[in-house]
């Protein structure tokens, strides 16, 4: 194999162009193409630049879509929420030093959620890094990721990127689903092999996915648990949206006649309007269940650890695919261990073997909660207050989104995440993205554009102006790709609201003082999307029915008062000043 540069460097046209082709030789570039396409992947999501520009424009020759985005971290929520989505893993695409950083934090995000998705990098040739001699954009990108995402890899050699591209897909899929990082130096994208070593390279995975199969004892022991509870639950959590199993989740529920409950991005998983759906139960649940059933959820913060207040002589079964998660804070009385549809397959298979002993009167007087806590909330939604507040512009999205169950709904904020979570229904699985386990803001242009793009569905982005701040320049990216992607800003002038006073010894804006004069919707303007700026509830209702029906992509800057919110939004008692009672 000649590996000189044998084609002459053409005269630059001042385009970007895709590598040059050898007669019957590939770059190492072409290589990663082939190798992706190959385990299915069709998409991918990143910034150019060097070293990777030619490789995405080889890419897209190749078939792949590339969507290209103003800041990676938002092409790699994108790739996170097309893994969610989509139970394959979603593709970075990202340059080198800052570039892989900015991505990075996503991919740990997802590690986090545990979505699936593959980081792929170019990174500056490893000699100058090892030695430190300060190369263009150089960083130790492999050892900066290994210990932060669920793996990390570097490949150099262009006939090892099929298996790299394999071993990335594993890493990413099974057992827990997390974030990877393959490291892709520059001397191995340009590197040169004759094609038919590329051919022979090329490998179709067999059982990319095994199943999991729980172990009959741990079905046995879960299901006798279960049937010997007076007050149970069922407990789904975004691993139960995320395994695609909707119709035996549903079983699961009707056969054994249990309540459930979602948590945030599991609604819709069983309509939140269900007879069983106690989603407006949480303490009643955590105080009184005897046993609750985790079905791809964990004890985490979210759920108080298991701790708190929750009825300490309560069990719990954990149905759970990474057996570290078990006894992880609270002892599990029944562990199984399995993919989730394995899991449930097996218990389907068994239950009619056991006759559930729930007390009768558990999910009457849960349904009888459900009842005056609905009423609560409709007194909450009702009054149309103007200037409004986060309730009185819920109760106009609510109309609007519940009214097209097809929409995906992202949501970040902190009053506007929490307040959007009890107002808005939902009722198809997988239609609620959020800031999720890590609660963080800066998800929700990328999540929205993967969700779009994986999905081709209509998405609704109810964002707190806070929020979308952190990713609002990638609002042009759905224009550029004209994704029908609605976004609406609530603007109370802040973190958590616009009235903090800054202190005696300063003329600077308070710490969570923000802009309630700002015209968000002018920035949507300036990318030629459909906007809106709406001020009362009625307004809101009619600029967001027609956002969604135009199926174009479309800003919504909703005026609030800035004294609409409270500090920290539901979870202010985690503030320290909760603690130790600080008051400045
Ligand atoms: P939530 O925030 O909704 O409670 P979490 O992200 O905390 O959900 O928990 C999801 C859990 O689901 C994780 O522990 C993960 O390992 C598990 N999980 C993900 N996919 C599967 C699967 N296919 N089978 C079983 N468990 C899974
Ligand atoms: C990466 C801290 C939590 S919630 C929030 C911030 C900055 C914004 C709340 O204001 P918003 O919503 O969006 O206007 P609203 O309706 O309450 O006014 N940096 C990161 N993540 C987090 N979570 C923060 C900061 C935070
Ligand atoms: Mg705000």
């Amino acid at each position: 194999m000649d590996t000189t540069n044998n084609a002459k460097q053409q005269p630059c046209d001042c385009q970007p162009k895709p590598a040059p082709e050898y007669p019957n030789q590939v770059t190492g570039m072409r290589v990663l193409a082939r190798a992706l396409k190959e385990i299915g992947i069709d998409t991918m999501y990143g910034l150019v630049g060097i070293p990777v520009t030619e490789f995405a424009y080889i890419a897209q020759g190749e078939g792949m879509k590339f969507v290209s985005f103003r800041h990676e971290q938002q092409a790699g929520m994108a790739a996170a929420t097309h893994g969610y989505l989509t139970h394959t893993p979603g593709v970075l695409l990202t340059v080198s030093s800052l570039g892989f950083l900015n991505g990075l934090t996503a991919t740990i995000n997802a590690t986090v959620n545990c979505y699936p998705m593959i980081q792929i990098s170019g990174s500056s040739e490893r000699e100058p890094i090892d030695l430190d001699q300060g190369t263009y954009e150089g960083l130790d990108q492999l050892n900066v990721a290994k210990g932060l995402v669920k793996a990390a890899y570097r490949v150099n050699r262009p006939e090892d990127i099929p298996i790299a591209v394999a071993r990335a897909y594993r890493a990413a899929m099974d057992g827990r689903p997390g974030g990877v990082y393959l490291d892709v130096p520059t001397p191995c994208l340009g590197a040169v092999i004759d094609a038919d070593v590329m051919e022979k390279a090329l490998f179709k995975m067999v059982d990319p996915i095994p199943a999991m199969i729980p172990s009959p004892e741990s079905v046995d022991r879960a299901l006798a648990l279960l049937a010997s509870a007076k007050k149970p639950c069922i407990l789904l959590g975004k691993g139960a949206a995320y395994a695609q199993i909707d119709d035996k989740i549903k079983q699961l529920v009707e056969k054994t006649g249990i309540p459930f409950y979602p948590m945030s991005m599991a609604k819709g998983l069983m309509p939140d309007n269900h007879p069983q759906s106690a989603i407006s139960c949480r303490s009643e649940i955590i105080e009184q269940a005897d046993v609750v059933m985790l079905v791809g959820a964990r004890l985490n913060w979210l759920l108080s650890r298991g701790h708190g207040k929750w009825n300490p002589n309560g069990k719990f079964i954990q149905l759970e695919i990474d057996p570290m998660e078990i006894d992880c804070n609270r002892p599990i009385a029944a562990p199984v261990v399995g993919d989730l549809e394995s899991s449930i397959d097996a218990i389907l298979a068994k239950l009619p073997n056991y006759k559930m002993q729930m007390d009768p009167t558990w999910l009457p007087t849960l349904q009888e909660i459900t009842k005056k806590k609905n009423a609560g909330l409709a007194a909450k939604l009702a009054p149309q207050t103007v200037p409004m507040d986060h309730w009185s512009a819920l109760s106009a999205c609510k109309k609007v989104i519940e009214a097209n169950p097809d929409i995906i709904l992202v949501n970040e904020g902190a009053n506007t995440l929490d307040d959007t979570r009890d107002a808005i229904d939902m009722s198809l699985p997988r239609h609620r993205i959020d800031c999720a386990t890590w609660a963080i803001m800066g998800m929700g242009m990328g999540s929205a554009i993967g969700a779009a793009v994986s999905t081709g569905s209509r998405v609704v982005a109810i964002e707190g102006d806070s929020a979308f701040g952190f990713s609002g320049m990638d609002f042009s990216t759905i224009c550029r790709f004209k994704l029908p992607v609605t976004v609406v800003i609530f603007n109370n002038g802040g973190i958590y609201n616009g009235i903090g006073k800054p202190l005696d010894n300063t003329t600077d804006p308070a710490p969570t003082t923000l802009d309630i004069n700002a015209r968000y919707d002018k920035l949507g303007d300036a990318f030629g999307a459909k906007t809106y700026y709406v001020t009362t509830p009625a307004q809101l209702e009619q600029a967001l029915t027609e956002a969604v029906a135009s199926r174009e992509p479309a800003l919504i800057d909703v005026q609030l008062a800035n004294d609409a919110g409270k500090e920290s939004g539901h979870i202010g008692y985690l503030n320290p000043a909760a603690l130790v009672d600080i008051t400045v």
